[in-house]
């Protein structure tokens, strides 16, 4: 029997410049990552994306627009991760460092997919077309994936 745990994934771009956070500690510790976290018990999904946002980056989102669903699956791990991916369109406030995060500004156009997940190198360029998309990722590990698909829908 698998287990589905949802998470929450806040994309941050302004202009040309798109906000990652360095991980210092937790899933994902040493890589830049967007801003997010597990979806607790009695919260929505956007309650959960407004809360994980400004614990790890300070800012407050005013409005945000969901743009993708992404499943992640490991082998031999009955537990299927799923992630829902805001952009957040409003906010309110300045990106602060926090315990698990450094924040820093990046160009569209030179993002450190070397130092995050591999699957970002997959998906950040659809989300950054402005596609809406649901994506699979069936990874071997944290350093290998072995099949993926994404694709493109109307409507979340
Ligand atoms: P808590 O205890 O909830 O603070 P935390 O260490 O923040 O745990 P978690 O599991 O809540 O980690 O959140 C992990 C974050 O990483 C979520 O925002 C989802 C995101 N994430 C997980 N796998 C990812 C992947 N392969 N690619 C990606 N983001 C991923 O871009
Ligand atoms: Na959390
Ligand atoms: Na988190």
């Amino acid at each position: 029997a698998t287990t589905r745990k949802l998470l929450t994934l806040a994309m941050v771009r302004q202009g040309e410049n798109i906000l990652l956070g360095f991980k210092k500690k937790g899933f994902g510790q040493g890589k830049w990552n967007g801003f997010g976290g597990k979806v607790e018990m009695g919260e929505t999904i956007c309650q959960a994306t407004i809360r994980e946002l400004e614990e790890e980056s300070g800012l407050i989102a005013k409005a945000m627009d969901k743009v993708a669903i992404l499943e992640f699956e490991f082998l031999n791990d009955p537990v299927i991760l799923e992630v829902h991916v805001y952009d957040i369109v409003k906010y309110e406030g300045e990106p602060i460092e926090s315990d698990e995060m450094v924040p820093q500004w990046f160009p569209v156009n030179d993002i450190p997919y070397e130092k995050m997940w591999l699957d970002d190198l997959i998906w950040y360029p659809e989300y950054l077309k402005g596609s809406k998309f649901k994506a699979y990722f069936l990874y071997e590990g944290f350093d290998k994936i072995l099949k993926h698909s994404i694709s493109p829908v109307q409507e979340l």
